[in-house]
Parts: structure tokens; sequence; C-alpha cells
């Protein structure tokens, strides 16, 4: 089997297969992501997809026929059963997911055979796209169907870049969470390196939706999971601009035009172009239109609204209903004002040709588009850019993603169906002038961000997350290292070993109360084990208290280093620092009792040289403004260029500068000289340590994120296993 180095992934592939007559014909259908895709510069690229027809209707033969049809075409099918298609793609894809993401929640239906069959499916996609995937190659991954591919793939293919892109909009959190399976679908996306959405919205719902539900905390974008960054943007999916002005071009669509100029003479035209579906607003839409004429009879006889309907999702029940009511509302509506010779609503369900439809947008003097959810709407661009030099003013909903790129348009709230009306009616008695105005505004937005110019953005990024991805694996620590560490381990005669205790020797607790991290019996026995070593001098450096430090490594030969470095008990006698804090921290203490009361979860815990508030056990976005506010407060009553306020791991601790983990490292260092140095700790208190040490001693970071550590681990369990071979040796 050939390898790509770029795979883009879809249900449904660029390329249809249907079986005529026992012969099976294949049929382009080339939309905006084909375009989108074509246009990219990676030339070694294969897409891979369902063909749209039932393998329960093919022989083997036929299949493999396909197979190589479509390989000529660069296309390389998954095929499905027809159980598999009405499980996994009209049952979860369309009839849960679908719904519940357009914030139809009542429509969304949960069913186990549903979640099964999409998972299943989402594997046979995984296992196919790694089929065809280069060594390094990449793999582009596109919406709602396939959200459990990411992580699929990534478990067989750990190194490969993985990009996924939700066409549609991702819901608020108090929305998403009605979904049985909320989070395997976010550990599911989680396996891309970068996930991209039309606006900045909905990339904010599925972050606070990782914060709120696997407790993944995000900076600028990006998020940390299970060892690697996952980077979340923005990327409003743009139309093949140049197409619209070259169709406008061509006899067939000017004929059309002038054909469309001759029906509807003296008439102003109204179009709506959409699929048939309940997102769209289809019903507010008619009744909008007949508000307008009733509350403005003077457009009776002188408007036609032109409905375009293309059948989708036919065989899914809740369509079937949806079609039927909008049948009847239209009926209804020709019935009560139409005349013998002017019917106000034309409706038309089925799929028109491409310059049929540029013909259309471009005669329309209004285009009416009004869905009550869209991710985008590509509908609304195409109008503005088949508008070349006409007038043509667009009505566009408030509720779709393209409202951010065209600010220019009437924008309306589709459930509010008299301003609808209202809108129409101004729309309709806008100026000439205004009309061109505000069309040329918005068609210089579109020309330069095009589906072409978003297709490559989105793979710069890609390839840059992928590359980022590959530098942190470099410092993972290799078997070869591991062993290389031992053997040096096991050559030196003096050893120091300098620990970080909470994220490093300990999995992080709920609660700075001592007594919940206190080590566990095993952890004990072996630092014990360790300190016991001649060879070794074994610290314990953390941002503990003392007394803390103390009562958990009673007995053992240790040096131990407090608050960062504040304490340091050598030979078992403790010494501090020479440092005034704690005047300070009176001062400070009332200041951060007044946020503790106010944000239930949070406290402080108070050590003689710094203080800190918890925030672990606080709802996240409350704890993120809290603490937001309460960092600016104390800055302000602080006001000393000596004592720094720092954000740690949920936390906020205040501190002097001079007393930091990297002169307690030094420190160690100058008193017991040793041919091995190890140093290992999880945050960035622990980075002044890896700082200072000299550069070939064996730091370590634990756990995800840039470091200036030598190597990474990327668990407690991790770092325990090596300390545990040590100890051994
Ligand atoms: C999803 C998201 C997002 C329509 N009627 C005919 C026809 N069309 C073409 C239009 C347009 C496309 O279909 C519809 O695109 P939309 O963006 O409006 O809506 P969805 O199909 O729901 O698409 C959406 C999009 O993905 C892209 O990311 O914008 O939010 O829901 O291109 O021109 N084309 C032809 N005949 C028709 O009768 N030839």
């Amino acid at each position: 089997m050939q390898a790509y180095k770029l795979v883009v992934v879809s249900n449904r592939l660029p390329v249809s297969v249907v079986k005529q007559s026992g012969k099976l014909e294949y049929q382009a259908s080339p939309g905006g992501l084909a375009t989108a895709m074509s246009s990219l510069e990676q030339t070694d690229k294969i897409w891979v997809g369902w063909p749209g027809i039932a393998s329960d209707n093919l022989t083997d033969a036929e299949k493999s026929e396909i197979q190589t049809e479509l390989a000529k075409q660069n296309c390389f099918p998954v095929f499905l059963t027809e159980k598999q298609v009405e499980l996994f793609y009209e049952g979860y894809s369309n009839d849960t997911l679908w719904p519940l993401f357009h914030y139809f929640q009542s429509l969304s239906r949960h069913h186990d055979e549903y979640w099964e069959a999409y998972e299943q499916v989402n594997r046979l996609f995984a296992n196919a796209a790694a089929s065809v995937v280069a060594e390094g190659g990449s793999v582009w991954i596109h919406d709602y169907h396939l959200m459990m591919m990411p992580s699929m793939l990534r478990s067989i293919m750990p190194h490969a870049t993985i990009g996924f892109f939700l066409h549609i909009p991702f819901p608020s959190f108090e929305i998403y969470r009605l979904l049985p399976q909320r989070k395997d679908i976010l550990r599911g996306l989680l396996g891309a390196d970068l996930i991209g959405f039309h606006v900045y919205d909905y990339a904010r719902h599925f972050l606070s939706s990782c914060l709120r539900l696997l407790g993944l905390s995000s900076h600028q974008g990006l998020l940390e999971y299970e060892g690697r960054t996952v980077k979340t943007d923005a990327y409003p999916i743009g139309i093949d601009y140049e197409k619209f002005r070259r169709t406008l071009d061509e006899t067939s669509t000017k004929k059309a035009i002038s054909a469309l100029g001759e029906t509807y003479k003296g008439m102003k035209l109204i179009l709506s172009v959409d699929r048939l579906d309940y997102s769209k607003g289809i019903p507010e839409r008619l009744e909008a239109f007949r508000i307008l004429l009733h509350d403005y009879p003077q457009w009776r006889g002188k408007v036609r609204l032109l409905m375009v309907a293309v059948p989708s999702r036919t065989e899914v029940k809740t369509y079937q209903t949806l079609r039927e009511t909008i049948e009847q509302t239209v009926s209804r509506i020709n019935g009560e004002y139409g005349t013998v010779d002017w019917a106000p609503i034309s409706y038309q369900f089925q799929n028109r040709p491409f310059e049929e439809v540029v013909a259309l947008y471009a005669s329309a003097d209004v285009a009416l588009v009004t869905p009550i959810r869209d991710g985008m709407n590509l509908v609304a661009k195409e109008y503005v850019a088949s508008k070349q030099g006409r007038p043509g003013v667009l009505i566009l909903s408030e509720m779709t993603g393209a409202i951010d790129e065209l600010p220019e348009a009437l924008s309306i709230n589709p459930s509010n169906t008299r301003s609808v009306a209202e809108a129409m009616h101004t729309a309709l008695t806008m100026s000439k002038r205004e009309q061109i105005r505000r069309l040329g505004v918005m068609q210089r937005r579109l020309k330069s961000y095009t589906v072409q110019a978003w297709g490559a953005d989105f793979m710069n990024d890609l390839n840059a997350a992928g590359g980022e991805r590959e530098q942190q694996h470099k410092k993972r620590m290799s078997e070869e290292s591991r062993q290389e560490l031992l053997r040096a381990y096991d050559a030196a005669d003096e050893r120091l070993i300098i620990l970080d205790y909470d994220g490093t020797l300990k999995d992080f607790v709920s609660s700075p109360r001592p007594f919940m991290a206190k080590p566990s019996i095993k952890l004990r026995r072996m630092i014990k084990r360790l300190a016991e070593n001649k060879k070794n001098h074994v610290a314990i450096v953390s941002g503990r208290p003392k007394k803390a430090l103390e009562r958990w490594f009673r007995g053992i030969d240790l040096t131990l280093v407090a608050e960062h470095g504040a304490w340091t008990r050598y030979d078992g006698k403790w010494t501090n620092v020479d440092v005034e804090f704690a005047s300070l921290k009176r001062q400070l203490r009332p200041v951060m009792q007044k946020y503790v009361s106010r944000t239930a979860g949070s406290e402080i815990e108070e050590k003689d040289y710094s203080i800190v508030w918890h925030y672990r056990n606080v709802a996240p976005e409350l704890a993120y403004v809290r603490a937001g506010e309460m960092k600016r407060e104390l800055i302000d009553v602080i006001d000393r260029e000596d004592i720094g306020v720092f954000s740690g791991d949920k936390v906020i601790e205040i501190k002097p500068n001079e007393i930091n983990k990297g002169y307690a490292a030094s420190e160690l260092e100058a008193v017991y000289p040793a041919g091995f140095v190890l140093a290992a700790g999880d945050d960035y208190t622990d980075e002044d340590m890896f700082r200072e040490l000299p550069p070939e001693s064996y730091t370590i970071k634990v756990g995800p994120g840039d470091t200036k550590a030598r190597f990474q681990l990327s668990s407690v369990d991790d770092m325990m296993a090596l300390l545990e071979d040590l100890s051994h040796l």
C-alpha cells in the first residue's frame, strides 16, 4: 500500500459511487471542502471516506474495483454496511450530535446502539487512515462524524500529526453536558495536535467543557493532555471566491440571469437557499414573510420569496416531519395572500445545478439567511461573492458563525419574526448606493480569506503543532537515556539527589493540609533505602512548611529544604534565611481572607515566609476570575520590588523573591560536591533549580510543558519507578 504525507478524512468522499442497472458509476461532488483540499500545497495526499454506497450491495470484486477506481482520484474508501450507516450516520451523528450541537436538545436521541456503531465506525476510519499515512505524515480529520477518531489514531500512531476541524458549532457547556458520552468525545478529540473551529466562541465552549469535565485548564488556547500540548483556534472557513467570479462570466450563467430577470420582471426577489434542516430556521422564515405581507400590504403582488431547499437526511424522521410542516405552511400562506397571477412563495425541494444557484444569487434583491444555529453558513458568503457590481441586501441571522465576518449585513434574531419582517422591509427599501457600499466591504473581506487560504492556514498551524510535539517528545526520557542514568549512578562514588515533593513524588491532593499529602509507606521505604546508601546524599526540596516535611520523613537521614529554601535542615538542624516577612503577612491576610469568604472551596495556607491561596477545589471559571482580581489587589497592597506574587498550579503564592529553589540547589551542590547529580521537580519553582545546576546534571521534569530540565517523565509513577530502580542498585 502506498503511503501519503497528507491524509484528509471526512465522512463522505468527494466522489460518490452509485450502482445503476448493476453498473458502478462515479459522480464527483465538488463541495467547498474538495476545493480547499485540492489547493493545498501538499501534493502527496489522499482522501479517506465513505464512498456513499452500502457495502451489503457490493461483491468483493466490486469493492476492489471501487478501490482501484478511487485510487486514481486519490481517494481511499471506507466501506460501511447499511446498518452502520443507519446507526452511525443517521443515528449518533445526525440524531444525537447534530441536534444537540445546534441547541435542539429535545430532538437529540440517545441509544446505546448508536454509540456502539459510532465508536466502531470511527475505529474503521482510524485504521484506514493509519494504513495509508506515511511515517511522519499528517492526518486532517473533518467534522462531528469522526470525533473519536483523533485519539483512536493517536493510539495506533503516537507520532502522527493529527488535525481536527469541526464544521458545526461546539455548544456551551450547559448543553454539551447533556451528552451521555461527553467525556469520551472530549478525550476522543484530544488525540489531535490541533483542533479548529469556525469561530472563537466554539473554541471557548470546547475549552470550558474540557475544564469542567476533565479538569484540564488551558492557557491561550493550549491544553496539556497526556503529555502533549493540544492547540485550539478559530479558522473561519471561506469560499472559493474566484469560482463565483468565473461562473458569473460564463455565457450559460448570463443567460440564466437574463431569464430570471424576465420571470421576475417588476417583482422584488427574496431568495433563500439551504439544506432542508431544522437548524436553518425555515418555519420562522416563512412566518416572518407572512408578517411582511400582513403588515406591509404595499409589497403584496410585488415581492416573491423563492425558497430552494435541498433534500437532506431524508431517512431521518425529524426531517420528514419538518418537510411536511414547511409544505403545509407554504400552501397556507400562498392560499391566504396569493392571487390568480401572483403566488407569494415559490418553493423548490430539489438540488439545482451550481450555475443556476449562482444566477439566483446574482439576481436576488435580498438573500434571507435565518438559521437558528449554524456553524458558519456558506450561503451568506456565496451570495455576497455573486454580487459583482450588482446591488443586493443580505439579511443574516446572528446565530451563524458567518455574522462575525459579515457585520454589514442586516443582522437579525430569527426567533423574533416581527423584526425579521421589518428587516425585509428595510432591505427592500434600501438605496442602491448603500447596498453596493455594504457589499463592497464584505467582498473585500471574503476575497482575502478564501477557502484556499483557510486550508493553507490550518495546515500551517497543524505542521507547526506537530513539530512542537516532536520537539517535546525529544526530551522524553528514552530507555537508552534511562539506562545511561542508571550506569552513571552506579559508577559514581558521591551522589546528590534533590527531589521536589508534591507532583514529583506524590500526586496532587485537593487540600493543602499536610495529613492529606503524607507519603505512602512504599514511598518512605524507598526514600529511606536511597538515603541509607553511604554514597548518596538525598535532599527533599519543597514549598511545604518545615513541620510537614519533618513529620513525614521522621527517622530518615535527609537534608530537608522547606518553603522553597526559606528553611534548611542540614544534619538535623534547621536554619532560616534572614528576611522580614511577618509584618507583610499580617497585611496580606485580611485581603486574602476576603477572597476565601467569597470563593467557596478556596483556602489560605500560611507559612513562615510565604502565604498561599489554594483554589484547586473552586469552580474553574470562578477561580480564574477571582485569581486575576486577587493578584491585582495583592500587587497593589504589596508595592515592594523584593516580594513576588507567583501563580503556580491552582495556587497563588506570595513570597520574597530571594527565596527560591535555585539558591537552595546551588547551596546543596556546594555543600555536597558529587560526581552524579539528579534533580527532579514538576513546576515553575523547580525550574529555578534546573537552571542553577551544572548542565551535565540529570535534571528531570515530571509532567508535560516547557522546561529547562534535560529530561521529562510523564508521571509521578514513572518517577517513582526510576527511583525504585536506583534504590536497588
Ligand atoms: C456545514 C455547516 C458550515 C445549497 N443548495 C444548493 C447548493 N447548496 C450549497 C451552498 C453551500 C452549501 O450547499 C451549504 O453550506 P452551508 O454552509 O450553508 O450549510 P451546511 O450544509 O449545513 O454545512 C455550516 C459548512 O458545513 C462548512 O463548514 O458553513 O455551518 O452546517 O455551499 O451553495 N449547491 C448546489 N445546488 C443547490 O441547490 N449546487
